[in-house]
């Protein structure tokens, strides 16, 4: 399965009969950023890595592993953070080099794309050709779309445009035996059977190599405004989303929850951050409204919710940016916090998600059970919980020893999780399973949910040569 240090000439020797020697890479400082995960809390290995330039290369090099029984990890801009991409002796696949956009229709509103296609080039054509392609997230400058649909990711945006697969049309695909799943097709509507397109979509690289796909796309943003709100309380986060969607109808695309927690790193240690609104309060919310039309209707509605929210007192306090330094400084705010949060002595991460109603229920009482366990903890919940998605991240009290917090990181993660769980909640909204949470699948998974993925697995990697290890 890994590939063994004597194995490592002779398969080069074969592989450079398929792929030019410049794409064949064995010199370990090359590799090396490859084998840390974008949280750095998980290091690998890894002889050799590849960069194909074509689904042609990828389906001999799949042949040949297959044979070979040489396991590959397919990886895109290694920008996450379950370790999913990250070798533990496999090859790497890189898919860098497989990054063009292979077509734009802007009258179908799609755009069709390598795989290795960075994110934010994608959001540049789109804009480009008067359109618009919603995905966004922290790690869009750099980040491939190839590992946006493997991890089905999320973001800002999934409130009004959803995640990942809701934008895929069409997927090609290279499975583990070589063969070359072509469905790159461009239709909103295709009742042929099963959805096999969305079995690799959160599959995080576990069942085939996705090379290309069909994108759905937008019409062009005209104007987007950004506002910051202070909260009465927790629960009134819930209430002013209702009103904001009650009285937009769909303008909302972006509602991220800031604890006050989450001012203080930002200006603490961001840079030149300052505070939106004079009283820093406990709970307080971004909100983003984004309209294709160029004129005042996004600002007015949203300065009307907001008055109508502070005179129903559920909001304390707002500002609605004037300008793009303020709006910048708004979500600075949000990038800070992912950003410097390990800066308060360390940070324990969950990405997890519960019924939208739940959200204040669930934040409040997991709360209270970790500060029963550790007094004085430092709870960091932010994020998007205009979807339920919420990062649950966790610092240690003031000069807690920082060891001793690591050690109690699987205490922490249990009092997270169980009580997502005995919500109805989801231990992985968006991030995926990867290494990392592969505890928390066998333990919170449905059983028969479980077995099926298994079957699929098998059926379609029979010798577990495709990113083996992760999820399951
Ligand atoms: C975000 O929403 C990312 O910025 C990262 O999903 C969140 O891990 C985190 O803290
Ligand atoms: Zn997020």
């Amino acid at each position: 399965m890994k590939l063994l240090k004597k194995q490592l000439k002779p398969f080069v020797n074969k592989l450079s009969r398929i792929i030019d020697e410049r794409d064949i890479i064995t010199d370990q400082n090359t590799i090396g950023p490859h084998l840390i995960d974008w949280v750095g809390n998980f290091h690998g290995n890894s002889p050799l890595m590849i960069t194909p330039r074509n689904k042609e290369q990828i389906s001999q090099i799949a042949k040949l592993c297959s044979n070979e029984n040489i396991a590959i990890v397919p990886q895109g801009g290694n920008t996450g953070s379950v370790a999913a991409g990250i070798p533990n002796g496999e090859i790497i696949l890189s898919l860098k080099k497989m990054n063009k956009i292979i077509e734009i229709n802007p009258n179908d509103y799609t755009i069709t794309v390598q795989s290795g296609c960075i994110l934010s080039q994608i959001q540049e054509a789109a804009k480009n050709a008067s359109r618009f392609f919603p995905l966004s997230i922290g790690s869009e400058g750099s980040c491939t779309i190839g590992g946006n649909i493997s991890t089905n990711a999320g973001g800002i945006s999934v409130l009004k445009y959803g995640n990942m697969r809701d934008l895929v049309l069409g997927i090609e695909v290279v499975l583990a035996d070589g063969r070359i799943l072509n469905s790159l097709k461009r239709l909103r509507k295709d009742n042929t059977g099963y959805a096999i397109k969305h079995i690799f979509m959160g599959a995080e690289g576990t069942l085939g190599i996705i090379t290309a796909a069909s994108l759905r796309l937008f019409p062009k943003i005209e104007n987007k405004v950004t506002g910051f709100a202070s909260l009465k309380d927790l629960d009134s986060a819930i209430k002013l989303l209702e009103i904001l969607k009650e009285f937009s109808g769909d303008l909302l695309t972006s509602y991220e929850l800031i604890p006050a927690i989450g001012l203080h790193i930002a200006t603490e240690y961001g840079d030149n951050i300052t505070e939106p609104l004079k009283n820093r309060e406990q709970w307080n919310v971004i909100i983003e409204f984004s309209d294709t039309k160029n004129n005042n209707n996004a600002h007015d509605i949203l300065q009307e919710s907001l008055q109508h929210s502070i005179t129903q007192g559920i909001v304390l306090d707002a500002v609605i940016a004037n300008s793009i330094s303020q709006t910048n400084n708004i979500w600075k705010i949000r990038k800070a916090i992912v950003e410097h949060q390990p800066k308060l002595g360390g940070e324990i991460k969950h990405d997890v998600s519960v019924p939208i109603s739940s959200v204040p229920e669930f934040i409040q009482t997991t709360i209270e059970k970790l500060r029963e366990y550790i007094p004085n903890i430092r709870p960091v919940p932010y994020g998007h919980i205009g979807d339920g998605n919420i990062h649950f991240n966790v610092c240690p009290p003031i000069d807690y020893p920082e060891q001793l917090f690591k050690d109690k990181t699987s205490d922490i993660r249990e009092i997270v999780y169980s009580n997502v769980n005995s919500l109805g909640g989801s231990f992985a909204a968006e991030h995926g399973v990867g290494i990392i949470k592969k505890k928390q699948m066998l333990k919170y998974k449905d059983k028969v949910e479980l077995e099926i993925m298994k079957d699929i697995k098998a059926l379609l990697d029979p010798k577990n040569i495709i990113n083996p290890g992760k999820i399951l």
